[in-house]
């Protein structure tokens, strides 16, 4: 019996955490735990999530992106004078050499316009992110709960509905 909690919680540790996708690569630039959040249904956009590494010793550009189910844009999220806004980085995002940029709720994103289905929860979807130097990678989202704000084991924690 003493161990019973403690199994329970490993068990509810990795069900609240599925099977993620974890690294793609291309020359330099490494693309790490992308994930998406679910979208309720009707919706028309979603957004996505993940840090990407520059190990090279160049800068390199990460200029936009493709999938079957959506539209890809590069978007930034920013809080002025206690509004939040976002706009679309159309000339795309710099990742500095040997640097990394974390894309998640309240920052950069990408957003998912005209999407094609909702994404559910559970599901994996596949994008291609496009780099000015290291070219085309093609990356799987995880799509995690509407109210997701992390790939960790607090996935499923309500927090508003940044973007
Ligand atoms: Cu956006």
């Amino acid at each position: 019996m003493r161990y019973s909690l403690f199994t329970f919680a490993m068990a509810f540790a990795l069900s609240a955490a599925p099977a993620l996708a974890q690294e793609f690569k291309a020359g330099d630039i490494v693309v790490e735990k992308p994930w998406a959040r679910a979208t309720p249904k009707g919706a028309e956009v979603g957004s996505g999530y993940l840090t990407i590494q520059n190990k090279g010793a160049a800068p390199d550009r990460l200029t936009g992106g493709s999938a079957d189910f959506a539209t890809v844009e590069i978007h930034q999220m920013s809080s002025e004078n206690g509004v939040s806004q976002m706009r679309q980085l159309k000339d795309g995002l710099n990742i500095q050499a040997n640097g990394s940029v974390a894309f998640s709720p309240g920052g950069y994103h990408l957003m998912f316009t005209h999407l094609t289905h909702p994404l559910t929860k559970g599901e994996n979807v596949k994008a291609t992110l496009n780099f000015e130097h290291a070219g085309a990678i093609e990356v799987e989202f995880s799509v995690m709960g509407i109210g997701a704000s992390g790939t960790g084991a607090t996935g499923g924690a309500m927090k508003g509905m940044k973007m």
